[in-house]
């Protein structure tokens, strides 16, 4: 008989129901003699492990260090540096070589517009390297000096320079667990965002994770201080992380949009996602996400439409829904040739020059008063291009939040100076 390809693999597939269907006596042979969950469970074992609340360090990694054993200060923002210049790897590697705050009442003393926090989960996401996102983007800063002016080109301003930025740490994290972290890490966002430096304007957290489960505790803490509901979220990604579950975990990096909806921090409505494209979300979770009301941006949109249009209706519908944006950033969003250091790279997706400008655009244009910066794996990346461009998205954030404190708020300002030569 002539055995055609399809045919070959109709008689394997034949084959293999055939052995799946095999009497107990045939499992033998298979090694499936055994059933996994069905362990015998003898005096003195555990059928599931739970945790021992009574260890003395079950909550050792959120207690805050006793600072009044601490030689006694001002509160306010204590800068590290110890020289007025310096070349980036010969500074203390803090955020963008900023002064720390200790606590919520150095940040209000020193008046600071933006509070930079770490955040070093990875257990919820199957490629691990996340946790150590934090520190390179503290060690980003290659080149360059401190200590004096560095405005961004395009625009003339420099967010070092015209706000008070300052580190304020990492927050705390069970490296065992996603799930006991998150209620930690939202009390610690909470505690920056909610220190009002003005009267009606508060600290704005930017967090450097870290996992994308982290979107779930941060919009958590801006709805905590703006109000349920009050605050929408642009959220850029190659993925649409609105899971409900997996192996019976409901928080996890795939599934903060899903949670936020879920407990009614976020109408579905308040959402704006761009830049998904890859395998998933299918065919039901989309349509799920259009009965939420969600707005969203797939790279097929993108790729008809080009990108400049499509940032116009962005920012267009962030301006067209809650008083407060909360940006979160997935850096694969950025095509792998940018950002090979992320645990769920992507092909096809945006250029810097194509992302830079959204982020300074919305952080100048729309109320934003949270950011975040997550899924930066960088030993997955011998190189320093993923870094680079995560402190340059940062960076861009900052520059917007700074154009609009200084009132540049038109639709995409440019400096006259730097846009072109002058000549007519
Ligand atoms: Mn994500």
């Amino acid at each position: 008989m002539k055995l055609t390809f399809r045919g070959l693999i109709h008689s394997v597939t034949l084959a293999a129901l055939a052995l799946m269907t095999v009497p107990a006596a045939g499992q033998a042979m298979l090694g499936h003699e055994y059933e996994l969950d069905a362990a015998p469970i003898r005096e003195g074992e555990k059928a599931v492990i739970p945790l021992d609340t009574g260890d003395p360090s079950y909550n050792l990694w959120r207690e805050l260090r006793d600072l009044s054993e601490d030689p006694k200060r001002e509160p306010g923002i204590i800068n590290l540096q110890k020289y007025n210049f310096g070349f980036s790897y010969n500074a203390m590697p803090t955020f963008f070589h900023m002064p720390v705050a200790m606590s919520p009442a150095d940040l209000k003393a020193s008046k600071v517009d933006i509070a930079i926090i770490g955040a070093v989960t990875d257990m919820g996401t199957g490629m691990r390297g996340a946790a150590h996102g934090p520190n390179a983007v503290r060690n980003s800063n290659v080149y360059g000096g401190y200590g004096t002016r560095q405005p961004h080109l395009h625009t003339m301003v420099d967010p070092l320079q015209d706000l008070v930025v300052a580190d304020f740490g990492n927050a705390p994290i069970d490296i065992m667990s996603t799930e006991r972290s998150v209620h930690a890490i939202r009390s610690f966002v909470r505690s920056a965002a909610e220190v009002e430096i003005r009267p009606g304007e508060h600290v704005i957290p930017i967090i450097v994770g870290g996992d994308h489960s982290l979107m779930y505790p941060d919009v958590a803490a801006l709805t905590d201080v703006y109000g349920k509901g009050n605050v929408g979220v642009v959220h850029f990604d190659a993925h649409y992380d609105a899971g409900k579950y997996m192996t019976g975990h409901l928080i996890s990096h795939g599934m903060p949009v899903y949670r936020l909806i879920e407990e009614g921090l976020v109408p579905g409505k308040n959402f704006i996602q761009v830049a998904l494209r890859g395998y998933y979300p299918d065919e039901e979770s989309f349509k799920w996400m259009r009965k939420q009301g969600f707005r969203y941006h797939t790279m097929a949109e993108i790729e008809r439409r080009g990108f400049p249009a499509v940032m116009e209706d962005i920012i267009k519908e962030a301006n067209d829904g809650p008083e407060y944006i909360f940006i979160s950033f997935d850096i694969d969003t950025l095509d792998p040739a940018f950002v090979p250091g992320t645990g769920t790279p992507e092909p096809g997706g945006l250029t810097p020059r194509e992302a830079f400008p959204i982020v300074r655009r919305l952080c100048a244009e729309s109320n934003v008063v949270g950011f975040e910066l997550v899924e930066l794996a960088p030993m997955l990346d011998p190189t320093y291009v993923s870094a680079l461009n995560a402190n340059r998205l940062i960076r861009e954030c900052m520059t917007g939040i700074a154009m609009r404190k200084k009132g540049l708020t038109e639709p995409h300002y440019l400096s006259p100076l730097t846009e072109d030569d002058g000549r007519q």
